[in-house]
């Protein structure tokens, strides 16, 4: 590196560094204070400052994608604010309304954020699903594009203890992963403590088994320098020697502590010493705390040493709160510069009070050879790096024949149906299912379309002829991405995937099969896609107690909350094939819309800006009703319920079932008609829509506007004040026990709400109170009303 770049680089790490420590003291003590305290971690961020400066200012190409570790947040802003990217507005309302996030996030903040993070660990792995998704994208004859971009997380040591982090290693491994950078910064620090020694050794170990390349950035140019002096290798064996809590301690303590300490423990009265007194208290401390990860020549050679695609890990040695007062404190982590501190900071870093704000505050360099510097920073050259791609038309809902089928198992034959289709839709579809392609059934489509891989992989089972009905065959050309068990590695790819129009600029279609259970077991990755805005269309199956020999390890009892609660995600539960069929047309769209979108002020939901879709399914096989397929019933099902039998005008019962337990709703209604006549019959197919419908029409009305009707709301309003709702559905109760507090009917909510068992599916539904007779049970308790006869025994 020349001397100019070096000094220019210098003066913007700098920079970040003071940028980033302002932000969070302005938040903290100089903008007016809220009733708790708006923390941000200035340790955190001078951790990483100079790894983010060679990595932005430098090494970057605009095709590669980053995911920033979360306490770096402030950091990633500082950079875009340097850019003329991120406004002082923005950053002075860092954590407050508004303002520049906590954590570095794509929906919203305005800076350019690749990848959101938060919850750590989630980040780092993200990157390597964003790289086989760009595998898969180039792979295929309409996925040209730019160079192949790097995937690269900047990873705080203390993320490396999710599972999630070892998970996608495996995942990774098999897939021949790529293209893929984590950058440790290792301060040996967390939020509580100090990280065990020897952790660099087992992160080798462990990452050289999965063929990884590990690089180690361990001691500075100072260092090194200073290694090379007489004494200098006495120097280089206590420093790696020295333990990790005690490195730390001394750095807080600064450069008088280390001479003491030094001298005690290799002090020679010769080289050493001579090596030692050589230097002032400050540039010991200059020395000692010139670790790699805070070398911008030691970081520019070695990023630029690769020249391969091969997946690499950085360890990067860092001194959390390097260059400040915080540095090495065993606390720093959330720990703040006090006023005073702060005060000496600034004056340290030759910052003019009153201009703490101004991009180039503090410079040594000209302020026009920084100009023309960042003019031509290679990562920034052509602005904003999110793509975006045309929708595909979808081709309306495939109707199935069949008189007697689960919901599964007709998900499964409406894709293979899309599968010999030849048109753009079926063309980016992609599956991926954590290893239950087949029991989700997949199979077909798997059959039809292939297995992606980016080498082809023989079929040796058919080669060998051992008669399957499942052809695996691996081509770059395939369109199911299988995986491994983790659920984990599962939601992270279809976030990957579901942000691929957005990432690589060529829109997928994802639809990720699993088991509903185990969506709890990927469920802050779910939420993690989420965040991010990505899509797709998640299939849950089996679910509930209905998959009943299964047992209660394998039974989901709350995921229909799961779906009402989680944002981006709309979430149906359909009983009957021409309601998954309607269904999966519409979400083939919703997953692809994008306007700003107004409430739709018929249902009061926010339809125009899509979102990810959730179809919670069963393989209990179901009869199914006379084939429906006019619009007012296609409407019904997209807006989450309609009248399988309306109400008469005194009706005293209705029930309302969401998903299979349709056929003991409608006996039950049988059972009970005979005595009341005027009972209605309510097919809910998306509780989340119908409640989400509700509430927003809510909030319009106390704003003024009264005339706002949510769907549920006109479709429960003909209800005579004095008729019970009975609800039912094979999942927790409370999905459907606030249809009461629609128009205030008294409700009486089935559901499951216990770890179930072993049985048949009567077995379980008698156990549980959500079969016929418990339904009708339920009514006969109601007043007014007759005596129901035909009464059955009640478990
Ligand atoms: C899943 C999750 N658990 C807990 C936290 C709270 N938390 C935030 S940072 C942190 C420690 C981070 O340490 P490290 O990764 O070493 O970061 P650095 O030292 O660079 O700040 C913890 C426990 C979180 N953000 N996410
Ligand atoms: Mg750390």
């Amino acid at each position: 590196m020349t001397t100019d770049r070096q000094a220019i680089l210098k003066d913007i790490e700098q920079r970040l560094l003071w940028l980033s420590c302002w932000t969070i003291h302005n938040a903290n003590h100089l903008r007016e204070k809220g009733d708790i305290k708006v923390g941000g971690h200035q340790a955190s961020c001078a951790s990483i400052v100079s790894i983010m400066t060679v990595l932005y200012f430098s090494v970057l190409r605009p095709e590669d994608r980053v995911a920033v570790k979360p306490h770096a947040g402030p950091v990633f802003h500082a950079v875009q604010y340097l850019m003329n990217r991120q406004t002082k507005e923005k950053l002075e309302a860092f954590r407050g309304y508004g303002g520049a996030q906590s954590y570095p996030s794509r929906t919203k903040d305005v800076d350019d954020v690749d990848f959101s993070t938060g919850s750590v660990g989630l980040g780092v792995a993200m990157t390597a699903f964003a790289s086989l998704v760009q595998d898969y994208v180039r792979a295929k004859s309409w996925g040209a594009g730019e160079n192949y971009g790097r995937m690269i997380a900047l990873v705080g040591d203390a993320e490396l203890d999710e599972g999630n982090v070892y998970e996608c290693l495996q995942e990774g491994w098999k897939q021949g992963l790529r293209n893929t950078w984590w950058i440790i910064d290792y301060n040996r620090q967390s939020l509580d403590g100090v990280v065990r020694e020897g952790l660099a050794d087992r992160i080798k170990a462990i990452f050289g088994a999965f063929s990884w390349d590990v690089v180690l950035l361990k001691h500075g140019a100072l260092q090194e320098q200073a290694f090379a002096e007489p004494g200098g290798a006495a120097l280089r064996d206590w420093i790696n020697r020295c333990p990790n809590a005690l490195y730390s301690a001394l750095t807080f303590r600064g450069g008088v502590a280390w001479r003491q300490r030094l001298v005690d423990e290799i002090g020679d009265q010769g080289d050493v010493s001579a090596l030692l007194a050589r230097r002032s208290d400050d540039a010991l401390q200059d020395l000692m705390t010139n670790l790699g990860g805070h070398c911008l020549t030691t970081l520019a050679d070695a990023f630029g040493a690769i020249n391969h695609d091969r997946p690499t890990i950085f360890l990067a040695y860092t001194i959390k709160g390097w260059g400040t007062p915080l540095a090495g404190h065993k606390d720093n982590h959330a720990g703040l510069m006090t006023v005073a501190q702060m005060e000496a900071f600034r004056e340290r870093m030759n910052i003019r009070e009153g201009h703490e704000w101004d991009r180039y505050e503090g410079l040594t360099v000209a302020p026009g050879e920084m100009d023309a510097f960042l003019a031509k920073v290679p990562f920034f050259a052509r602005g904003g790096r999110r793509y975006v791609d045309d929708a595909i038309a979808t081709d309306g809902p495939v109707f199935l024949g069949d008189d007697l089928l689960s919901t599964q198992a007709g998900f499964g034959k409406i894709l293979d149906d899309l599968a010999r289709r030849d048109n753009a839709l079926a063309e980016r579809i992609v599956t991926t299912s954590p290893d239950v392609t087949v029991s989700t059934n997949l199979g077909s489509w798997v059959n039809r379309r292939g297995l992606f891989s980016r080498e082809n992989i023989a079929d040796t089972f058919r080669d060998e002829r051992v008669p399957s009905a499942q052809k695996w065959r691996f081509s770059p050309d395939g369109q199911h991405i299988e995986l491994g068990i983790a659920e984990m590695n599962f939601f992270l790819l279809l976030g990957a995937a579901g942000l691929s129009h957005s990432l690589f600029g060529k829109r997928l279609l994802p639809v990720g099969t699993v088991y509903d259970p185990f969506i709890l077991r990927g469920l802050d990755a779910l939420n993690y896609a989420c965040y991010q805005d990505a899509r797709f269309l998640l299939v849950a199956t089996p679910s509930g107690v209905s998959l009943a020999p299964e047992g209660g390890a394998h039974q989901s009892v709350g995921t229909p909350l799961i779906g009402m609660s989680q944002d981006g995600l709309a979430a149906f539960e359909p009983a009957f094939l021409d309601e998954l069929s309607v269904t999966m047309d519409w979400a083939f769209d919703y997953m692809q819309r994008d306007g700003e979108g107004d409430l739709d002020e018929r249902t009061w939901l926010r339809d125009e800006t899509g979102g990810s879709v959730y179809l919670r399914l069963s393989t209990r096989p179901i009869e199914q009703l006379v084939r429906r397929q006019d619009p007012a019933f296609r409407q019904g099902v997209v807006d989450g319920g309609y009248w399988l039998r309306q109400p008469g005008p005194n009706a005293d019962v209705v029930i309302a079932y969401q998903g299979c337990v349709a056929p003991e709703a409608i006996e039950a209604v049988g059972r009970i008609g005979e005595d009341r006549r005027d009972i209605g019959l309510f097919a809910v197919t998306s509780a989340d829509r119908l409640n989400a419908g509700w509430h927003a029409a809510q909030r319009v009305r106390r704003r003024g506007d009264h005339s706002a009707t949510s769907h549920i709301e006109r479709l429960l309003s003909g209800l005579p004040p004095h008729c019970t709702l009975i609800t039912v559905i094979d999942g927790h109760p409370a999905t459907l026990a606030w249809l009461g507090g629609v128009h205030g009917h008294k409700t009486v909510a089935l559901g499951v709400e216990h770890f179930g068992q072993t049985g048949t599916i009567d077995d379980l539904y008698r156990h549980f109170g959500i079969d016929a007779d418990a339904i009708v049970a339920a009514a006969s308790n109601i007043a007014p009303g007759r005596p129901i006869r035909h009464l059955g025994a009640v478990g």
